[in-house]
This record gives structure tokens, sequence and C-alpha cells, in this order.
């Protein structure tokens, strides 16, 4: 058996058995999280080297053992040259250190309620695993189904791929139905007064800042930190600073810049920004 599948099967027992453990507790598809030092990491869609700087330059690995917890956004496959490398390398994380490192789903982890392309996951796991590739496949597609969409960070943070919706509750983002977790990780803030309008990705929509407001207030929490657009600077602020938008897959998307955050409790956003 390929060493990938062992570590696979690994992670996803844990996430099958992962209730509670220190600072965090997980309701259905919802991590709630103790307010502590935090790492967030936006799309990395097969970038290995952007999420090798990431690692190096936000000394992850010496932050895990003091303390910090690392979330990342979604989006770990598609699009660039070395997805099963980027899922070793997460594997590796999550299962060294299974109480601080959260993996959540991003719109390419769900291709149960959106079919999408680019996909060519499938492709590469095909050339990787040429005797294995079915297993290896459906195996990674019911781990995409076992990651939580959302982590609140108490009454600060809501960290999730793509965005909130109308109506949004804690209950809807630990139980959504088949169309809520549709919006929540395909769509994208915009600056139009109006609640929401169609999104020119075809699925999802664009909520308006009256939309975070509610949503943030609902939850008890100050931002929404999420990922999903591909921003130039790497990073983006949407409705006067209430939700930012953090990309980290540079070289895929050939951006000026990408971008993590590294954040200790109640920080301000802005000082914790890191470009590379
Ligand atoms: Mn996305």
């Amino acid at each position: 058996m390929p060493r990938f599948l062992s570590l696979l099967d690994r992670v996803k027992e844990q996430l099958k058995g992962e209730k509670s453990g220190s600072g965090f507790t997980r309701e259905g598809s919802l991590l709630i999280l103790d307010a502590s030092p935090l790492i967030v990491v936006g799309d990395l869609h097969g970038d290995l080297i952007s999420l090798e700087t990431i690692l190096n330059e936000g000394r992850i690995n010496e932050r895990l053992k003091s303390g910090w917890k690392v979330v990342f956004l979604g989006d770990y496959a598609d699009r660039g040259p070395d997805p099963l490398r980027v899922y070793g390398a997460l594997f590796e994380l999550k299962l060294a250190h299974p109480e601080s490192v959260f993996l959540l789903k991003g719109n390419h982890e769900g291709m149960e309620v959106v079919k999408f392309l680019p996909h060519d996951l499938p492709w590469h796991v095909r050339n990787n695993y040429p005797d294995d590739h079915e297993e290896v496949y459906r195996s990674l597609l019911e781990l995409h189904s076992l990651l939580p969409l959302a982590a609140v960070v108490d009454s600060w943070l809501l960290l999730m791929h793509g965005g909130v919706t109308l109506g949004m509750t804690r209950r809807t983002l630990s139980y959504p139905s088949q169309e809520e977790l549709k919006l929540m990780l395909w769509s994208d803030p915009y600056e139009q007064a109006e609640r929401t309008s169609v999104s020119p990705r075809g699925a999802g929509v664009r909520f308006g800042p009256e939309v975070s407001k509610e949503a943030l207030k609902e939850l008890g929490v100050k931002y929404l930190v999420r990922s999903h657009s591909a921003v130039p600077a790497g990073y983006r602020f949407n409705h006067q600073g209430m939700v930012l938008t953090v990309f980290s897959a540079k070289h895929v998307y050939a951006l000026k810049k990408g971008a993590y955050l590294a954040l200790e409790p109640f920080q301000r956003l802005e000082s914790g920004i890191h470009l590379f």
C-alpha cells in the first residue's frame, strides 16, 4: 500500500473521532476554537512552493510546539503541479499536531455539492499511483466529506473558505443544508449595497456588507477571514475591514504576493498579514 494511502487513512481516522481536544470542540461541521495564537493559510491549489515558504517563514513547526494553532482555509488541489505533495505535507502536519492543525473544506473539496472545473486531481492520482488510483481517489473524496466547514474563534474570528449567508447561525454552520453548504463554499464579498447578487462564478453569490455584519453579530465575532478569491496583493479587506481575504497559492496564480496570517489573540488583522 502506498505510504500516501496509509497517511490518508490515519488522517480520516483522526477526523472521524474528532469531538474535542485542547482548546477546541467540534459540532458537526463547525470547529469552535479558544482564542490562541493562530496561523491562517489561504488557498494552496497544489502550490507546494508556497506551502513550503509559509511553513519555513511562518516557523510553523516551532510555533506548533509552543501553543499556536494553524488553520488552512481549503482548496488544496487542482491547478498547481503538486497536489499530492501538498496533501502529504498537510497530512503529516495534522498527524503530528492533531489538536492544533485544522484543514477546512474549500469548494475544491466539495465535489458532492457542485461539480467544478478544473479538477485535475484524478489525473495526478492516476499518474502517481497507477495501481491504486481508484482507491486513492475514493479515499480522498471520503476525506473531503470529513473536513470541517468553518471555525469560530471565541468572540474574535470566523474562518471559512467562501463566505457568510443570509440568516447564518451557529446551527447552519454546524449542520448546513446542501444549498447553504454551496453558498458557504462558493460565495465572495462585494461592495454594493444590495444584500446579495448573482455571482459570475455560476455558484454561490456575492454578499454585501450588511450580510457580513449580521452574520458576524449573530456568531458573536468581529471578523470574517476567508480565501477563495485570488487577490493579486495576496490579501484584501472588504466591508469596512470586517472581511479579510487571504490567498496563499502565489506561484500557481502568478500573483504579486502570496499571504498568510500570524496573529496573537485579538491582534489587529492588518499587523498579522505576512506577505511572500
Ligand atoms: Mn475556492
